[in-house]
C-alpha cells in the first residue's frame, strides 16, 4: 500500500476531522502563536563533568510548553521524556494551545508527510494549528526527530517556520566497541567497560541505557557491544541471557544489539571438531544458536566477523572462502532479519619485509576482490578507510571501489588510537569528510565513497570515565560520526559548530574558539607527527601512542616506510614497486602512479624518493619534514593559549580539565618534533635549512648536570629522548644541580622527565633553597619504559632569575618509577 492510501485507510478510521479525537476543536480553529519560552540556557556557573555530553539541557523556566505523546511504544516514551527534560515541559494526553506533538505517520493523518525513509524523520510547526509536530514512519524514527528538534532548540534556530524532512543517508549506521568480557578494552582511552567485567555484564547497566541514548541522539541504530577479537564465551546458553539485559537497556532508544563473535564457537563451546564453514553439523549449530539468540533478543541486529586476521582463526584453516564464511553466518541470520558485518581487515602480520614486493596496503583488495559478488544479500563486507590502519593519513582503500556487486560498510575509528589516544586533540571529521567525499571514479563515473557503501561503522570505545571517551573535546568525533552518518553532507565546521553550542553553551566566542581549536587539530596532529603520508610514525610495536620510528621497520606488520640514508617511502607504484596502485580504478591510479599528480599529503605512501625531492611545495622532502614539525608543535603551543581565552565562560571543571590535557599535548608534539627531526638529521645527514634540527641552545641536557644518585641510562629509541639519554634514580633520593649561566630576567622554566605507569615519582624544583614546584609523575601513560609515551613536561612560568643561581632537581623514585629526568628548558617568558 503506498503511504497515500494508506493514509486514507486510517482517515477512515478515524473519521473526518483526520485528527485524534484527543485534539479539541477549539484548539483547531483558534490562531495561537507559537511560544518556545522555556528555552535551554546552557548557563557557565554549573560545574560540570561531561557526563550530559551534548545532551546538556536547562531549563531555566516552567515551560507553558505540553508534550503530546501519540502511542506507546519504548522510543516515544524516551522520545517525549527527553522533550520534557529539555523544555521542562509536561507531557500530556490533551493538546494545549502550545503543544509539541510526536508520534508516528499513521497517528498524524491531518497532514501528509511525503519522503519519508525508515529512520527517518519530519518535524514541521503548523501555527494554524498550534502545534509543532514531530512524525516519522517508525518510533525510532520519532526519536531521532526529537533529538533533532531539541538541537534546533539548543541552536537557536527559528522553530516558528520549521518544515524539515530528513532521512538517513545509510541505513547501518552502527558503532563497534572493543569491550572484553574482563572489563577491559582494547584501544580504550575512557575508562572500564561500561557492560562487563569479571566475565559477566555489569549488574548495573544505567550507564549503557545513557549511553543508548547519546548515540539515538545523532541517530546511530546499533551498537556492537563486544570486541571484535571476541571471546567465544559471549555466545555461552549461560551468557546470552546477560546479554539480554543489555539489549533491554538499549531498547528505549532504538538501538539494536549486535555481537562480535568468534568463527571457532562450534569447536570452543560448542563441543563439536570442527568448524568448517561448510559441514552441515556447523551449519546446523549457527541456525540453532541464532535461533536461541532471537529468543532472547527478538531485535537482535546482527553478528561482526573478525577472520583470519592478526591471529585469530578464519575459513582458512578449512580452505574455504570468506564469502563462504560470511555466508555461513548471513544465512543464519536472514530469516529473523539480522545481517552479517565481515571485516575486511585481513593481512598477514608475519610479512617479509625483506621482499619489496610485499606490501601489506595491498592485503585487503587481494583477499576480498576475488570474492565480489559472492557474498549473501544481508551480508556487509566493513573495509577500514584507508588500507594499513587508521594513521594520521591515509589514501582511500582501494577495496571500497572493488566491491561493485557486494555490500560494504565503511569503518572509521573515533577512539584515537593512532592519532593521540585521546590525550591529544584531534578532530577526525575533515579526515572522514574528505574520506566520505573521495572520488574513486569506479566505471569512470563520479562515485565518492559516500555513495558506494552502505552504512558507517565507527569503533567507538567509550568507557566509565564521566566524559566517555577520556577528554571532553574528544567527544566531538563521536558527535560527528554520528551526524555524518546520518548526512555525510554536513561540513566538519558545521558539525564541530553545533557539537561545541550543544556541549559549552551558546556563546559566540565559545563556539567560535572551540570550533577553531577542533578545525586546526588534525593538520597540527598529522603535522607533528607522521608527514607526506608516511603513517603517524608511532611505535608500532608497543602502545600505538608515542614516536618509535624504527618500529616500522623490519617485521612482519608490515607497517613499512623503507627509510634509508638516501630516501624514503613505499614504492607502491605499478611500474617498479609492489603494484597496490593498480588496485585502484584507472583514473586514481594514474593521479597516484604520476609524481606530477600525486598530492604531496599522500607522495611518500605511494613512492619511495631521495630526501632531496622537490615537492609540489617546492620544498625538499627533508625540508618539508623539518618546517612542519616545528610549525605543528609551535601550533600546538598556541592550544592551551586559546582555550584559556575561555576562562570564565565554559564552567571551571571542564575548563581545568581541557587546559590541562592541551597543555600536555604542546609538551608532548615537542617530544614528537624533536624525535622525527633529530632521526631525520641522522638518517639523511642533511641538516635543517634554518637551523632548528638538533640545536637546542636553551636546553640544559640531565646528563650534564650535576649528579648526586642519579645515573645516566640510554633511551629506547634514542630519539624518544634529548641526545637519547636520560638519568635516573636508583636510590631513595636524588639531585641533579647545575648553574644559570644567562643574564638576570623572567623565565619559564620546562623540566622534561619521564612518568611511567608502575609508580608515582616525586619531583621538586628548587632555585637556591626556595621550592618552586613539587610535583608527582602519577599520569596512566600507557608503558612502564622510559620512551616516547612516557616523556612529558612540566612548565614552571614566570621565575626570575640571575646570573649563577643555583637550581636543584630532587628526584623520589616509587615503585618502579624512576624519577627519570631528560632536560631542562630555560628560556625569556614571552
Ligand atoms: C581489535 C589494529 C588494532 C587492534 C585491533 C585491530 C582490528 O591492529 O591495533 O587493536 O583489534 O586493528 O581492527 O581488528
Amino acid at each position: 500500500m503506498t503511504r497515500k492510501h494508506w493514509g486514507r485507510e486510517a482517515e477512515k478510521k478515524r473519521g473526518h476531522s483526520g485528527l485524534p479525537l484527543i485534539f479539541p476543536p477549539r484548539l483547531m480553529q483558534q490562531g495561537c502563536p507559537l511560544f518556545f519560552a522555556a528555552l535551554l540556557t546552557l548557563s557557565a556557573a554549573n560545574a560540570e563533568t561531561g557526563r550530559q555530553a551534548w545532551l546538556r539541557y536547562q531549563p531555566t523556566q516552567k515551560s507553558t510548553q505540553t508534550i503530546v505523546e501519540l502511542g506507546n511504544a519504548p522510543e516515544l516514551t524516551s522520545a517525549s521524556q527527553e522533550l520534557s527534560l529539555a523544555l521542562g515541559a509536561r507531557i500530556t494526553h490533551t493538546l494545549t494551545n502550545n503543544s509539541v506533538v510526536l508520534g508516528t505517520v499513521d497517528q498524524m493523518n491531518f497532514a501528509s508527510f511525503p519522503g519519508l525513509q525508515p529512520g527517518g524523520y519530519c518535524l514541521r510547526t503548523i501555527p494554524t494549528k498550534h502545534l509543532s509536530v514531530i512524525t516519522a514512519l517508525d518510533p525510532p524514527g520519532v526519536l531521532h526527530g526529537t533529538f533533532a528538534w531539541i538541537r534546533h532548540l539548543t541552536l537557536g534556530d527559528n522553530l516558528s517556520q520549521l518544515n524539515e524532512t530528513s532521512n538517513p543517508s545509510v541505513p547501518i549506521r552502527w558503532v563497534n566497541e572493543w569491550d572484553n568480557l574482563d572489563g577491559s578494552i582494547e584501544r580504550g582511552y575512557g575508562g572500564r567497560s561500561i557492560f562487563f567485567e569479571s566475565n559477566n555484564v555489569l549488574p548495573d547497566l544505567t550507564r549503557a541505557g545513557r549511553y543508548a541514548r547519546l548515540l539515538a541522539s545523532i541517530g546511530i541504530n546499533s551498537c556492537t557491544v563486544n570486541n571484535v577479537n571476541a571471546n567465544p564465551r559471549v555466545l555461552t546458553s549461560e551468557f546470552l541471557p546477560q546479554i539480554a539485559r543489555v539489549a533491554a537497556a538499549f531498547r528505549p532508544w532504538g538501538v539494536k544489539l549486535s555481537l562480535s563473535v568468534d568463527f571457532a564457537s562450534p569447536k570452543t563451546i560448542g563441543g563439536l571438531d570442527t568448524f568448517d564453514p561448510l559441514d552441515p553439523r556447523i551449519i546446523a549449530w549457527w541456525n540453532a544458536k541464532t535461533e536461541e539468540i532471537y529468543r532472547l533478543i527478538p531485535d537482535f541486529a546482527g553478528f561482526v566477523l573478525k577472520a583470519d586476521s592478526e591471529g585469530r582463526v578464519g575459513p582458512s584453516t578449512y580452505g574455504r572462502t570468506h564469502a563462504e564464511a560470511a555466508n555461513l553466518l548471513a544465512n543464519a541470520l536472514k530469516p529473523h532479519g539480522g545481517i552479517l558485518i565481515y571485516r575486511g581487515f585481513v593481512y598477514d602480520h608475519h610479512a617479509d619485509w625483506r621482499n619489496l614486493k610485499n606490501d601489506r596496503a595491498r592485503a585487503a583488495y587481494d583477499n576480498f576482490a576475488p570474492f565480489n559478488g559472492q557474498f549473501a544479500e544481508n551480508a556487509f563486507v566493513q573495509v577500514k578507510h584507508g588500507p594499513i590502519d587508521f594513521q594520521a593519513r591515509e589514501p582511500v582503500s582501494p577495496l571500497i571501489a572493488a566491491l561493485t556487486k557486494t555490500h560494504e560498510t565503511l569503518e572509521l575509528q573515533i577512539t584515537q588510537e593512532y592519532t593521540g589516544q585521546q590525550r591529544h586533540l584531534c578532530y577526525l571529521a575533515p579526515m572522514w569528510k574528505q574520506v566520505l567525499d573521495f572520488d574513486l571514479r569506479v566505471g569512470g563515473a563520479h562515485t565518492p565513497v559516500g555513495k558506494l557503501v552502505s552504512g558507517l561503522v565507527g569503533v567507538a570505545n567509550v568507557g566509565r570515565d564521566d566524559n566517555w571517551l577520556g577528554a571532553d573535546l574528544a567527544m566531538a568525533n563521536l558527535y560527528a560520526f554520528g551526524r555524518l552518518a546520518w548526512q555525510p553532507s554536513l561540513t566538519a565546521e558545521q558539525i564541530a559548530r553545533e557539537w561545541a553550542a550543544q556541549t559549552f553553551g551558546n556563546n559566540r566566542r565559545v563556539v567560535d574558539t572551540i570550533t577553531q581549536l577542533e578545525m586546526d587539530s588534525w593538520p597540527v596532529y598529522e603535522g607533528y607527527t607522521g608527514p607526506l603520508g608516511l603513517g603517524t610514525l608511532t611505535d608500532i610495536l608497543r602502545g600505538h601512542y608515542g614516536p618509535g620510528i624504527e618500529s616500522a621497520e623490519r617485521n612482519g606488520w608490515g607497517q613499512w616506510i623503507r627509510a634509508g640514508h638516501e630516501g624514503i617511502g613505499m614504492d607502491r607504484t605499478v611500474a617498479t614497486g609492489t603494484g597496490f596502485i593498480g588496485q585502484y580504478p584507472p583514473e586514481v591510479a594514474h593521479m597516484y602512479e604520476s609524481l606530477k599528480e600525486c598530492p604531496d599529503e599522500l607522495v611518500l605512501f605511494m613512492h619511495h624518493l631521495p630526501y632531496t625531492y622537490v615537492l609540489h611545495s617546492g620544498k625538499t622532502i627533508i625540508q618539508h619534514i623539518y618546517d612542519s614539525h616545528y610549525a605543528a608543535a609551535e601550533a600546538a603551543q598556541q592550544f592551551p593559549e586559546r582555550w584559556r581565552t575561555l576562562n570564565g565562560l565554559v564552567d571551571q571543571e571542564r575548563f581545568t580539565a581541557v587546559l590541562n590535557r592541551l597543555a600536555y599535548q604542546a609538551g608532548h608534539a615537542i617530544v614528537w618534533r624533536d624525535a622525527i627531526c633529530s632521526w631525520f638529521l641522522r638518517e639523511s645527514g642533511i641538516p635543517d635549512s634554518a637551523g632548528r634540527a638538533g640545536h637546542f641552545p636553551d636546553r640544559i641536557e640531565a646528563e650534564a648536570m650535576q649528579l648526586s644518585g642519579y645515573a645516566m641510562t640510554d633511551v629506547t629509541p634514542w630519539e624518544d629522548a634529548s641526545g637519547g639519554k636520560a638519568i635516573t634514580c636508583g636510590l631513595a633520593n636524588c639531585t641533579a644541580a647545575f648553574a644559570f649561566h644567562g643574564t638576570a630576567g623572567k623565565y619559564d622554566i620546562a623540566v622534561q622527565y619521564f612518568d611511567v605507569n608502575t609508580g608515582a615519582a616525586r619531583f621538586t624544583l628548587k632555585l637556591g633553597n626556595d621550592i618552586l614546584r613539587s610535583w608527582l609523575a602519577d599520569d596512566h601513560f600507557p608503558t612502564k619504559e622510559l620512551n616516547g609515551d612516557s616523556s612529558t613536561r612540566i612548565t614552571i612560568r614566570n621565575v626570575k632569575l640571575r646570573p649563577e643561581d643555583t637550581m636543584t632537581l630532587e628526584g623520589t623514585p616509587d615503585n618502579g618509577d624512576r624519577a627519570a629526568i631528560d632536560y631542562l628548558e630555560i628560556r625569556r617568558s614571552r
